[in-house]
């Protein structure tokens, strides 16, 4: 091989790493150009003149078109690879220097080495720029701003039939009634004979409900209830039970084969007539206001004897008519009495010794009088636009 073979090599190596320079400058867009200059003076590095040379360049590149800054970091490393690797042309060069003609040997390495040096030098200062303004650039992208009002999660609230139920059961705590809870699934027992409610008594057809193939009943009252109470725990008994209830109902704007009752028992000696009045007004008084007046209206109930419906004076109207009483005045809201002696016996009370009252209402039929409501099946269907209305 000759010497000016060698010569030429290295011209040509020289000249790849300048052509690589030009490229990689031309992907530059000018705030880049400008930030890597400021770079340089404020560290101070000194480059080969022919690098500068080629920042003063005109654009080519319109600032859309430009690389992001991890393309630019990217292309350095493999420039790295490409100019200063194992199998790069500069590492050639060196491995032939032994081949050399002696006299040649001394000068050329020294060039090899400047060269290397050189390319060494640029990529490295070049990356070193690139992995700092990328990673600040990923930095900026990925900062939160912690003053940033927050997305706040919608929170939700109790369903309009468990607020009235809670109401309900604030104002008899207060009355020192106790809250009792049971089962949906009742024996035939417990739903109608305890009840007063024998096999063919017509009372079983007003309150026909579900049946399971084995014979227990979805409870169509709450009463099941107050008996299992009285059982357990005999009297005196003072307690309310709210819960779920089932009847043989085809759906209808005041009707759902599933809904929601409260129930109350108070059983002690020598309770009369009086105290359930004086009980079911002071409930109503508690609920719709002070001036509210209650009537009670004769009725008849398998499980208490007498028996009443109640009414009170409209709480939009007061009394006076509107749409929501009907122009009566009065609003009607459940049936009570004095718990029938058959049902106290069926339930281990002693009637020769204790008297007691019970009444019942409908949660969902209050509901739907209070927000105005046509239709109280809207109150099961869980459409969260009309529920949230409730908040
Ligand atoms: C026991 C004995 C008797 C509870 C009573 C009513 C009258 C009544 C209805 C109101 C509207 C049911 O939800 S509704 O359809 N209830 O008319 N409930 S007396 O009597 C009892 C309770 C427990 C041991």
């Amino acid at each position: 091989m000759t010497v000016t073979g060698h010569r030429d090599e290295l011209e040509l190596a020289i000249e790849a790493f300048k052509q690589w320079l030009d490229t990689f400058v031309r992907l530059l867009p000018k705030p880049v150009k400008e930030g890597l200059r400021r770079y340089w003076a404020e560290t101070g590095v000194v480059l080969d003149d022919f690098v500068y040379e080629r920042f003063d360049a005109i654009d080519l590149l319109a600032d859309e078109d430009a690389p992001t800054l991890e393309a630019l970091e990217r292309a350095i490393e493999q420039a790295q690879v490409q100019l200063t690797g194992k199998k790069s042309e500069v590492v050639r060069l060196k491995s032939s220097i032994g081949k050399l003609d002696p006299s040649e040997r001394a000068g050329f390495a020294k060039d090899v080495q400047k060269l290397e040096k050189t390319i060494g030098y640029t990529i490295d200062n070049l990356q070193k720029y690139f992995r700092k303004e990328a990673e600040s650039a990923r930095t900026e992208r990925e900062r939160i701003d912690v003053t940033l009002p927050g997305r706040r999660p919608r929170r939700g609230h109790l369903h309009p039939i468990t607020m009235l139920r809670e109401r309900i059961e604030d104002i008899f705590v207060s009355l020192g009634y106790a809250i009792e809870d049971g089962r949906e699934i009742e024996t035939d027992f417990y739903n109608f004979d305890a009840l007063n409610i024998p096999q063919n008594h017509p009372a079983r057809a007003s309150q026909d409900t579900f049946y399971t193939s084995d014979g227990f009943a979805l409870r169509s009252q709450t009463s099941t209830v107050q008996i299992h109470a009285m059982q357990r725990r005999g009297a005196p008994v003072r307690m309310i039970a709210p819960g779920r209830v089932f009847r043989r109902d085809t759906p209808d704007p005041t009707h759902n084969p599933m809904f929601f009752q409260v129930e109350g028992l108070c059983v002690d000696r020598g309770i009369s007539m009086a105290h359930l009045k004086g009980t079911v007004a002071e409930f109503l008084r508690r609920m719709f206001g002070a001036q509210t007046v209650t009537r009670f209206r004769p009725s008849y109930f398998p499980f208490t004897e007498p028996s009443a419906e109640f009414d009170f004076s409209c709480f939009k109207c007061n009394g006076k008519g509107c749409r929501i009483c009907k122009n009566s005045g009065w609003i009607e809201l459940g049936g009570s009495g004095m718990v029938h002696p058959n049902v106290l016996r069926a339930a281990g009370v002693d009637p020769e010794v204790y008297s007691g009252f019970a009444f019942g209402l409908g949660i969902d039929r209050m509901a739907a009088l209070m927000y105005g409501l046509d239709d109280i099946r809207l109150l099961f269907e869980n459409d969260v636009r009309f529920l949230e209305q409730f908040d």
